[in-house]
């Protein structure tokens, strides 16, 4: 088979770059190792930026997103009894959306045929080759039949444990890694919300978020030490802990009911540079992974896409390889902001277990200058709802 891109990997980032790319008539491919369904029970992100709505708008995939996302104006940072709310559109003119990953996919998924982008699932032993040329092509098998697709660039959409990344040789990568003492649980249970803006609380008994997928169906995160197993937290030991942990209001109208989906997510910061080598562009958790504090995952992959489809569209239609050769410095100048922002409202939120008196006191420093200063909910709120691509 032959084409011009061939995409790695049908998450948010492999599946908007095909689409991207097919509205501008350039030929690609995207393969991905499983199933649809597979894909769409992985229940993830649900807070979503300026730049990823706005892709979705650009290819006419936003009638859902625009009928069923909830745009927040706000949210709130609670430590004990404060509780600081961040006013984003009053800081900022801006709003978030929330509406889940799975929806985001599912639209990208429920377009693919009707726009001619080709998406084969299911497929195994996916290898990369000749990435340092102008010819790079990459071979799987589906059905247990060897393939190959000869193209001319490679997106590595395939997320941090894709074979991607380990396409670019060692002596030209680097990896910048910063691991957390603790993971994520998180519950999702057809409830509604305790709150209608989100809640990031710090409580002695460790960190706590109450976020939610639509009206009716609320998402709820409590941390835990990277020991625990999900058979360590029956649901009524996680809705016990969230009422202590996001305080005596929440817990008030905090209604529970039986988890439709409990996981335990460990928490990382990693990046891997640059984002570009040869033939091969990098996008998404294939080339870096925040701490889901900052809700920015998601977003991250949508802004090098961004970026990747304006590279390509020079490269296709143009004719300009500089376009090629600039994608990785213009996708993580954004990348690191993010990678920070993530880092010190994970630090700010956290109880790490090394922490002593002096840092749970610089935290509360930090959350009364953030609670007394306009400009300091301004540097939150410009970062929460995305900085400009
Ligand atoms: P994805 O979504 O991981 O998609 C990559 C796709 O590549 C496929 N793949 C392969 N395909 C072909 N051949 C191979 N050899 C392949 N190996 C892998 C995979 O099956 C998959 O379909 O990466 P992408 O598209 O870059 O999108 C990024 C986002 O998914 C990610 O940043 C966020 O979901 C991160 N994230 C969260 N972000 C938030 O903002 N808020 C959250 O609450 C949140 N929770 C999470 C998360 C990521 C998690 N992961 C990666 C374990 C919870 C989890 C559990
Ligand atoms: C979610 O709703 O899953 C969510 C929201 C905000 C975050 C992380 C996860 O920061």
């Amino acid at each position: 088979m032959k084409t011009q891109v061939c995409i790695v990997g049908a998450g948010p980032a492999g599946l908007l770059l095909g689409h991207l790319l097919r509205a501008e008539g350039i030929e690609c491919v995207v393969i991905e190792r499983r199933s649809p369904d597979y894909v769409l029970g992985r229940i993830r992100a649900g807070v979503l930026e300026r730049v990823t709505v706005s892709l979705m708008e650009r290819l006419g995939l936003d009638a859902r997103l625009k009928a069923e996302g909830l745009p927040h104006d706000g949210f709130n940072l609670a430590d004990g009894e404060r509780l600081v709310r961040i006013d984003l559109a009053g800081l900022t003119g801006q709003h978030v959306v929330v509406y889940g990953q799975t929806e985001l996919t599912r639209d990208l998924m429920d377009a693919s045929e009707e726009r001619g982008l080709e998406v084969i699932y299911e497929v195994e032993d996916v290898a990369l080759h000749d990435v340092d040329g102008d010819a790079p092509f990459v071979t799987f098998s589906k059905g247990g039949a060897g393939q190959r697709i000869d193209c001319r660039i490679i997106a590595g959409c395939d997320g941090f444990h894709g074979p991607s990344r380990r396409a670019v040789p060692a002596s030209v990568g680097k990896d910048y890694e910063r691991e957390y003492p603790f993971g994520w649980l998180g519950i999702l249970a057809d409830v509604p919300p305790c709150n209608h803006e989100l809640i990031y609380a710090n409580h002695e008994r460790g960190f706590a978020l109450a976020s939610m997928r639509s009206k009716t169906r609320s998402r709820y995160y409590v941390d835990v030490p990277l020991t625990d197993r999900i058979e360590d937290w029956p649901d009524e030991r996680v809705w016990d802990e969230l009422a202590i942990r996001l305080g005596p209001e929440a817990a008030a109208h905090m209604t529970r009911g039986p988890a439709l989906e409990k996981s335990i997510a460990p928490l990382r910061s990693f990046v891997f540079a640059p984002m570009r080598h040869g033939s091969l562009l990098l996008c998404g958790d294939a080339a870096h992974i925040v701490p889901p504090t900052g809700a920015k995952g998601l977003n991250l992959a949508a802004s090098d896409v961004h970026y990747a489809a304006e590279a390509l569209l020079g490269f296709f239609k143009r004719g300009d390889a500089d376009a090629i050769a600039g994608y990785s410095d213009k996708a993580l100048a954004r990348v690191w902001k993010s990678e920070r922002f993530s880092w010190s409202l994970t630090r700010l939120m956290h109880r790490f277990p090394e922490d002593g008196p002096f840092e749970r006191a610089m935290q509360v420093a930090e959350l009364d200058y953030i609670a007394s200063s306009r400009a300091a909910q301004t540097s939150i709120a410009e970062n929460y709802v995305g900085l400009p691509v």
